[in-house]
């Protein structure tokens, strides 16, 4: 009998938000099951915003209103959240010391403790102002952080949705890390010192501020319209095939592309940054279905040249956090997205991590989460030297290579690509291939000369790097007639 009374309980409390929720027309989280494509896209299309959570259910958030269309005997619909805003309440509510999501005070705070512990390596910039006046903050991490140096680029940002808070703490973590890292740990110490790693933590400051403090279900940011609708999808509002597919032009809906595209401060932000920095790879965070996505999000296969280039990425990126990895329209296609845009223009390598089963997990998660995705963010970062190098339309300079084990790594990841490229791609990964092969032989050959043969004895263990060989010996004999004797005697490539 005992046991009767906590379930009636809360059958009584789901009543009675679920109720409370229909008389407010708060939105809920309903699944629905066996649509078909052109369902979901029409779904998409309308304005409200699909998670998926396995192969054929979607998770949709919409208001009772909302609902009346969408709601079908034969789509099995349940609802997984009767009340998005007790919800966050609830979220809020259940964290505790060590387990809780940064609130936007308390993330400025620690990037401006970070950037002082560790002032060699970091530098903190507003990159951008939102429609309530708060500053959008980037880190950049490098060696010589006030320097550009002709470093392969990447951009990691978290919070492009209000509510997505679990993307900021991914960042976060990958942040700390990478900059207590360094000194200490020999892969971090070489990203620090080979890339210029921009991360944005939170780029909708406003729109976590606002659902963090009115414990409400807010996925935009915060630009005024009318009386009654406020803010703009920011993950619509880039110009690429902006304003097309997986977005409404109504303001009151979750995916309102804006009025224009680059409307707000926030994309503006990303857009000045994008142009300046020319990202070899960028990682967008959100959440949640558990999925590596890539290019292009405008439409079902929409034309990709580097497409086989962005598997093997996210494939490899999947296989730290077991996720799905999956072209970005497979489930619905969507327009305007950062990724597209900055692959579309600048031709870098954008990827998008859902993090994790649910937009705003238990504070007790977050640690989990990090344990799983953080390591995905150091791959990429890591592949922006490699595959970014050899990609088309990346401004990087292979001769500015400056470790020849950074060289080597994009050899042999340019090679392991190139059978698989199509033409249109193979051609430009080819002859940028040959030149990091030069500029390997060069810094190999340097290597030699001090003594240092490690990067030298993979070359030759490495069946792909092997059309190195004969460049080093080359340029080693080449040096020897200009510089004289070696000072790597006994281990000559020249003579080998
Ligand atoms: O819709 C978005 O902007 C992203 N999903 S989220 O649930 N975090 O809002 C994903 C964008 C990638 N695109 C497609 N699903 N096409
Ligand atoms: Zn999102």
């Amino acid at each position: 009998m005992k046991g009767w009374i906590p379930i009636l309980l809360v059958t009584a409390i789901f009543c009675f938000a679920a109720s409370t929720a229909q008389a407010r027309n708060a939105p809920q989280l309903i699944r629905l099951r066996g649509l078909s494509q052109d369902q979901i896209r029409e779904i998409a299309d309308s304005g409200l915003e699909i998670t998926v959570t396995g192969k054929g259910v979607v998770e949709v958030v919409a208001t009772p209103d909302e609902q009346k269309l969408l709601i079908r005997p034969d789509r099995s619909p349940e609802i997984v959240i009767p009340d998005l805003d007790a919800y966050v309440a609830g979220r809020l509510a259940g964290q505790r010391r060590g387990a809780e999501y940064f609130t936007y005070e308390r993330l400025v705070e620690a990037l401006e403790m970070w950037e002082a512990n560790h002032s060699a390596i970091a530098r903190l910039h507003v990159i951008g102002r939102t429609w309530e006046g708060r500053d959008i903050l980037a880190m950049k991490v490098s060696d010589n952080p006030d320097r550009d140096e002709a470093e392969p680029a990447v951009l990691i940002n978290g919070a492009h949705h209000a509510r997505e808070w679990i993307s900021t703490e991914v960042a976060m973590e990958s942040l700390r890390q990478l900059l207590e890292g360094y000194g200490r740990d020999a892969n971090l110490t070489r990203l620090v010192n080979e890339r210029e790693t921009w991360f944005v933590p939170v780029l909708n400051p406003d729109g976590v501020v606002f659902s963090q403090t009115q414990e409400r279900y807010w996925r935009k940011n915060r630009r005024p319209i009318t009386a009654t609708a406020w803010g703009v999808d920011l993950n619509r509002n880039y110009d690429y095939t902006w304003g097309t597919s997986g977005t409404t032009a109504d303001p009151a809906k979750d995916t309102f592309a804006g009025p224009a595209a680059f409307s707000e401060p926030e994309t503006q932000a990303i857009k000045a940054l994008a142009e300046r920095e020319r990202f070899q790879a960028c990682l967008a965070l959100h959440s949640y279905s558990e999925l590596v996505l890539y290019p292009y999000s405008y439409a079902k296969n929409a034309p990709n040249p580097d497409k086989s280039r962005f598997q093997v990425l996210a494939q490899d990126m999947a296989a730290f956090n077991g996720y799905q990895s999956q072209n970005s329209a497979e489930l619905y296609a969507a327009s305007g997205v950062l990724d597209d845009w900055l692959y579309g223009t600048f031709r870098t390598l954008a990827l998008t991590i859902e993090i994790g089963r649910a937009f705003i997990p238990p504070a007790d998660q977050i640690a989990e989460l990090c344990r799983l995705n953080v390591p995905a963010v150091f791959f990429l970062i890591d592949k922006a030297g490699t595959h970014g190098v050899t990609t088309p339309g990346s401004l990087f300079v292979p001769e500015s290579l400056a470790d020849s084990r950074t060289a080597f790594d994009a050899v042999v990841d340019g090679v392991a690509v190139l059978s698989i490229l199509p033409p249109e791609a193979r051609m430009f990964a080819a002859d940028t291939l040959r030149s990091v092969g030069v500029r390997l032989s060069e810094l190999v050959a340097f290597d030699v000369r001090h003594g240092d043969t490690a990067v030298w004895n993979l070359i030759r263990s490495t069946p792909e790097a092997d059309f190195v060989i004969p460049l080093v010996r080359e340029r080693l004999r080449f040096d020897s007639l200009h510089h004289g004797a070696t000072d790597g005697e006994g281990c000559d490539p020249a003579r080998n």
